[in-house]
C-alpha cells in the first residue's frame, strides 16, 4: 500500500534509500514500493522549459511509431535525447547512438532535463545518478503501452527518473513476475517518478490515455524516463 509522507527539513531517510546527504524540503513524495517514489508536481515549476526542450528535440529527431520484434506498430509514439536512444524494430530493442531514422546522433539531453533527472534521484535517495539517454514517448487519446519491464540497460542499480507533462494518465504498475497483480496509479502534469532498487525491474504499463486537452500540451500526454543505459 502506498504511504505518504511529507518531508520536512530533516527527514528520515527512506528505507530504501542509499543515503543521501541532502534531501530536498518540501517535496510531496509518495513510496508506491520498495525503490519506488512518486514526487508530486516536482516538474511542474519548469514545465515550460521542458515543453520547449521537446520541441527543440522533436525538431531534429521527430516522433515515430517504432515496430516491436513482433510486427506490431506501437501505440505510442517515440523519440529520444542524449549520448544514447531506445529504439525498437523487426530485429529487437537497444540503445543506439543514432537515430535509424536520419543516421544522425540523437539531440543533446537538455541541462534542464539532466538536472531535474538529478535531483528527483537525489531526492529519492539515489545519489550518484548520471543519465546519458532520455525516450521521450507522446501518447494522444487512446494510445496505451502494454505490461512490460525496463531491461535493456547495462546496471539495474541505477534508477529510471520518469517526468509526465499534458494530460493525466493511469499507470499500471506490477511485481518481479507478470502475472503479478497490478495497481494503478494515476499520474498527472509535472509528476516524477523515480524508479529504483526492486522495483527497477518491476512490470508496468499505461492504460489507454482518455480524451482531453491540457494547456501546455494539447491533446497529448508527454512522458520523459531518464536512465544510465550505457
Ligand atoms: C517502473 N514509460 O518508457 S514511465 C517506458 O508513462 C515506460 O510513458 C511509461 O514505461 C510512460 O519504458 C511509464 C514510468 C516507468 C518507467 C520505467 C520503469 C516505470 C517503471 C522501470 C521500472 C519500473
Ligand atoms: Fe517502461
Amino acid at each position: 500500500m502506498a504511504s505518504r509522507r511529507r518531508i520536512a527539513s530533516a527527514p528520515a531517510p527512506v528505507a530504501h534509500a542509499v543515503g543521501p546527504a541532502v534531501v530536498e524540503s518540501g517535496v510531496d513524495q509518495v513510496a508506491l514500493a520498495p525503490g519506488a517514489s512518486i514526487l508530486r508536481r516536482f516538474a511542474a515549476p519548469i514545465d515550460t522549459l521542458l515543453r520547449e526542450g521537446v520541441e527543440a528535440i522533436t525538431a531534429l529527431a521527430p516522433f515515430r511509431h517504432m515496430q516491436t520484434p513482433g510486427g506490431f506498430t506501437m501505440a505510442v509514439a517515440m523519440t529520444n535525447c542524449g549520448a544514447l536512444g531506445w529504439v525498437t524494430d523487426r530485429r529487437g530493442y537497444r540503445y543506439a547512438p543514432l537515430d535509424p531514422d536520419s543516421g544522425l546522433p540523437w539531440p543533446a539531453l537538455p541541462e534542464a532535463f539532466r538536472a531535474l533527472a538529478v535531483r528527483a534521484a537525489r531526492a529519492a535517495g539515489f545519489g550518484d545518478f548520471e543519465p546519458d539517454a532520455c525516450l521521450v514517448n507522446r501518447y494522444v487519446p487512446g494510445a496505451r503501452l502494454s505490461l512490460h519491464r525496463d531491461a535493456d540497460e547495462r546496471d539495474f542499480g541505477q534508477p529510471i527518473v520518469s517526468v509526465s507533462l499534458g494530460l493525466p494518465a493511469v499507470f499500471l504498475f506490477g511485481g518481479a513476475r507478470r502475472k503479478d497483480r497490478t495497481q494503478r496509479v494515476p499520474l498527472a502534469h509535472g509528476d516524477v517518478v523515480v524508479w529504483g532498487g526492486p522495483a527497477r525491474l518491476f512490470h508496468h504499463g499505461v492504460l489507454a490515455l482518455k480524451d482531453g486537452e491540457h494547456a501546455l500540451t494539447g491533446a497529448q500526454r508527454i512522458n520523459l524516463t531518464l536512465r544510465k543505459a550505457g
